[in-house]
């Protein structure tokens, strides 16, 4: 009898695995979508990836994307083919404790820039989910009413093993999106920590998004995300005490030292999921880029970004240089052995690496 159960719970396993695979593979295919892989374009006719993404395919575009996540070589060589055909996307930076709303506010946004006729490009950022992280599900699900629009472009970076590189692998998908002739990039991020602040620098517009009842905790609030916004957003406006922590924040901007003629960061009021104070936000946005461009800071900040861009690219080239010109040897071994018994310090280990490459050049 027991072996009679035995095999019967071991035929319905079975039978389990068999059903639920073609399942399984299916809704990969959905998200990692191995006929994207293809070179041929709609017609059939082969070109190279960063033309097609040039010429607005999707496809092609999610495909760079996905090597660009997985450092394919291939990828810097797309990512030089597209970049002097970029530049002209706008980027809204939406940042913000999670929870605040900042999804449900980019999906408004969203469909707010497209009656307008915007093509719109989402980088959806979530370091509070390592691995594969309910909430960047969630933030599929919530922008699902896009899916179908093909004027919408939605891509979700996971924080992980970015380690530092985020800021950059989210400006090398901003600029595919840019390429691909995406008027709007929207980047939303958790506001934590110094990557995500980085992450916002290269928006042009940054939206600190807040939430009413963070009473005597907003003096808390991180200084850096303070001095980050263009625009400050209290969502879910109507819940209690969304007046008082607008009025705070506005009182805490007025005693910002701002020079002569620099933008105003406004307090705005929304209500997300009521699309209740979207329009505004679309007009203070299209305000401060109005700002941008007639002040004439926008060349500053674009010289500020793109040295930021750069410096990123050149730490990674040299650190990804240094740790192959290590792997030859052994090397990172030795110096972590030397260091241990104290006969190697690592300044000068580290000075030996960097000439050691120099000299291969
Ligand atoms: N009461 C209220 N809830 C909202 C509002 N906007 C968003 N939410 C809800 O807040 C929760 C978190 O929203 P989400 O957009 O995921 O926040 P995120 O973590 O900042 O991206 C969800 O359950 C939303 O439905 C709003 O204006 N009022
Ligand atoms: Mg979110």
């Amino acid at each position: 009898m027991l072996i009679t159960a035995e095999i019967i719970s071991a035929l319905r396993l079975m039978a389990r695995i068999v059903i639920s695979r073609p399942i399984v593979i299916l809704t990969r295919s959905c998200y990692t979508s191995d006929f994207l892989c293809s070179d041929f374009n709609k017609t059939g006719t082969h070109m190279p990836l960063a033309e097609r993404v040039l010429t607005g395919d999707i496809r092609a575009a999610a495909r760079l994307m996905r090597d660009i996540d997985d450092n394919r070589p291939q990828a810097i060589d797309d990512l030089k083919q597209i970049y002097p055909r970029t530049g002209k996307a706008y980027i809204i930076g939406i940042t913000g404790p999670p929870g605040a709303g900042k999804s449900t506010l980019v999906d408004q946004l969203t469909a707010a820039f497209r009656t307008q006729g915007k093509k719109v490009g989402v980088v959806a950022i979530d370091p509070t989910s390592p691995f594969t992280g309910g909430a960047i599900l969630g933030d599929r699900i919530r922008m699902n009413r896009h899916a179908t629009d093909e004027g919408v472009f939605i891509r979700s970076l996971a924080t992980r093993g970015a380690l530092g590189g985020l800021s950059r692998s989210t400006a090398d998908v901003a600029l595919v999106m840019d390429a691909l002739g995406m008027d709007i990039v929207i980047i939303e991020t958790v506001g934590v920590g110094q990557d995500e602040v980085d992450i916002v620098k290269a928006a042009h517009t940054t939206c600190v998004v807040m939430v009413p009842g963070l009473g005597d905790d907003i003096q808390a609030i991180k200084a850096g995300i303070l001095e980050i916004g263009d625009i400050f957003v209290v969502n879910k406006a109507d819940r209690d005490g969304a007046d008082r922590t607008a009025r705070e924040l506005s009182t805490m901007l007025e005693f910002r030292a701002a020079p002569e003629g620099s933008w105003n960061p406004q307090v705005l009021k929304t209500e997300a999921q009521r699309n209740t104070g979207i329009d505004e936000l679309v007009r203070e946005i299209l305000l401060h880029r109005e700002h941008l461009i007639s002040s004439g800071s926008i060349n500053d900040f674009l010289r500020e970004r793109n040295e930021r861009h750069f410096t990123d690219i050149l730490r990674d080239s040299l650190f990804k240089r240094a740790l192959e010109h290590m792997a030859a040897d052994a090397t990172l071994e030795r110096i972590v052995t030397g260091m241990c018994d104290h006969t190697i310090d690592p300044y000068s280990a580290a000075e030996q690496v960097l000439a050691g490459i120099l000299e291969r050049r």
